[in-house]
């Protein structure tokens, strides 16, 4: 509401200032030049802002590369993310190098050829050398992008299922992500929303006995070197898996299973320590510091320091919590991840304890998911 004011204010300002324009002008009687045909001058002062913007725009674009540069995304932590990183450098160097080649063309010749006294343009038809050129050259480099772009996609999206990938489904819902391992048999039990009752909030179906040893859980651990398959289920919505630090991305859609497939390479420790971390981290907890200051001075609670973590995002603006949708992912050795997954519990022992249990315990399960469905109820009727 604030901005529409503003808007309007500003809008009536500028009609203000146009109006008085006219009344001066008038009020200057007929002696004065007030012909609406540029003379000399104008013209001259007009090919002269053009170089002048020609200077600005590449100024300010290479002052956002370097001030920005803080913001770029670390070396890719996966296998094929070199892929994807070339891919883009490459697409955005050539569109740089034609944006600032046709741009100061643009300037240039508009600076050059600014109205002169005397001068008159030239009456040029059509070149078919020049036309033949200009369409063949960007037909070359655009077919060579599209087509160098489609065998990367190809090669990133064609899961080799003889690698023997680890098979995690990644389950979405307003607002959390849940990862189910698909345990010894590295094959996942059905599942469908319509089983989802107590303690089996994702559905699995417990007729199916490679359910029985997936292990549900909230943080998505990796072994690094190892191949992952990706299954993306959705409860709700649509949303979107977003591994930025391993250039992946897979949309998550209601009613059907979509896939990807990558090869952690940089274990969470190692990216840490990386130089380029250790910088980054630096920076954030020196804001942290400041701010921690001006808190504790308010008596207030200070900041914890940041410490770096890999993170599966949502990047689909699903609902009003869409942006704490997140989920931690800790990329570790081999034995690390061995361990770590053992001490999980699976599908079946928690299904087993849930119909084991005293009628207090499960009371007390009905009565977490009552309060989950409450809060979706909340969302909705707030969205509404
Ligand atoms: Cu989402």
């Amino acid at each position: 509401m604030t901005v529409f004011l503003i808007i309007i204010v500003i809008a009536l300002f500028a009609v203000t200032v146009w109006q008085m324009s006219k009344i001066f002008d008038l009020s200057r009687g007929p002696h004065t030049d007030s012909s609406q045909i540029a003379s000399q001058k104008d013209n001259k002062v007009n090919g002269y802002l053009m170089l002048m913007f020609l200077v600005f725009i590449y100024v300010i674009s290479i002052y956002c590369f370097w001030h920005y540069s803080k913001f770029y995304l670390p070396e890719a932590a996966s296998e094929h993310g070199s892929e994807v990183d070339t891919l883009m450098f490459i697409t955005l160097a050539l569109i740089m190098f034609v944006l600032v080649l046709t741009q100061g063309l643009l300037h240039w010749f508009a600076f050059k050829y600014r109205g002169e006294k005397g001068k008159k343009a030239l009456f040029f038809a059509d070149n078919d050398k020049l036309e033949f050129i200009w369409t063949i050259i960007p037909v070359i480099v655009l077919a060579g992008l599209i087509i160098y772009g489609l065998f990367t996609w190809s090669d990133i999206m064609n899961i080799n299922e003889e690698d023997d990938p680890l098979v995690i489904e990644i389950y979405a819902y307003q607002f959390d992500w849940r990862a189910r391992y698909s345990g010894e048999d590295n094959t996942l039990g059905k599942a469908n929303v319509r089983f989802i009752q107590g303690v089996n909030q994702l559905g699995v179906d417990e007729s199916d006995s490679y359910g029985n040893d997936d292990v549900i859980i909230n943080e998505l651990h990796l072994p690094v070197g190892r191949p992952v398959l990706f299954k993306f289920r959705s409860q709700d919505v649509l949303h979107s898996a977003f591994f930025p630090h391993f250039r992946a991305q897979m949309n998550v859609v209601p009613g059907m299973i979509t896939q990807f497939g990558f090869t952690p390479t940089i274990t969470s420790e190692e990216m840490r320590e990386s130089e380029y971390m250790v910088e980054k981290v630096g920076r954030i907890n020196d804001i942290r510091k400041d701010k921690s200051k001006e808190l504790t001075a308010a008596g207030e609670v200070p900041l914890d320091s940041y410490e770096f973590e890999y993170y599966l995002l949502c990047n689909k603006i699903c609902g009003q919590g869409h942006y704490n949708m997140q989920m931690k992912i800790v990329v570790e050795s081999e034995e690390d991840y061995k361990a770590w997954i053992k001490e999980q519990q699976t599908f079946g022992a928690t299904m087993a304890a849930a119909d084991g249990s005293t009628d207090d315990i499960i009371t007390d399960e009905d009565d977490t998911l009552e309060e989950d469905l409450d809060e979706e109820g909340n969302t909705e009727t707030e969205l509404e």
